[in-house]
């Protein structure tokens, strides 16, 4: 297993659409190590393909609290079947946008059927933290972000602190 960089806004690749994964293989497991061994160092509680640059339907999940208790979820070409209607808020944050924090209204509960880890395929219903963070991962593989649910002057707000972020630290490496 080995960890990757994440990528960070602003990239235009965030904004791309992943591909369906055709074939699970001992390739595909090698990625999804790296993505949750990548989640765990960041620290995160989701990661998805697009963040570490791998433009596939890959998402891992660990919503464990304690270290020792991991309980890692693989989503392979996940697809949402049912959103509640009644919606929850979460204070959200993305590994890919550092350190911005906002609250976001998703539907409580969401169904979603996916293929996991060994290419079998599953369905399972998730509520609490688990539905938000299935539906936030499955944002990014749309190119969504969670800024996007923001107002205009939110969102444009911690864009320009990204860019800021951004150019600081490119100058920092040079
Ligand atoms: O996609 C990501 O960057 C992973 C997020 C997933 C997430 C964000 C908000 C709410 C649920 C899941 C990271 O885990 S960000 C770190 C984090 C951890 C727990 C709660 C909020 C943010
Ligand atoms: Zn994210």
């Amino acid at each position: 297993m080995s960890k990757r960089k994440i990528v960070t806004e602003p990239n235009p690749i965030l904004r791309k659409k992943s591909d369906i994964l055709e074939t699970v293989n001992d390739e595909t497991r090698k990625l999804l190590d790296d993505m949750l061994e990548t989640m765990y160092a960041a620290p995160g509680i989701g990661l998805a393909g697009v963040q570490i640059g791998i433009l596939k339907q890959l998402i891992v999940i660990d919503i464990s609290k304690e270290p020792e208790k991991k309980n890692p979820l693989y989503l392979i070409n996940p697809q949402i079947t049912f959103k509640s209607k009644k919606t929850s808020t979460y204070e959200e944050g993305c590994l890919s946008l550092p350190g911005h924090f906002a609250e976001v209204e998703r539907p409580t509960e969401c169904i979603v059927k996916f293929i996991d880890y060994y290419g079998k395929k599953k369905e399972i219903k998730a509520d609490g933290i688990l539905s938000t963070c299935i539906q936030h991962e499955i944002d990014h593989l749309n190119g969504v972000l969670f800024i996007d649910y923001l107002s205009k002057l939110k969102k444009n707000m911690i864009i320009k602190k990204l860019i800021k972020q951004k150019k600081l630290a490119d100058k920092i490496i040079l």
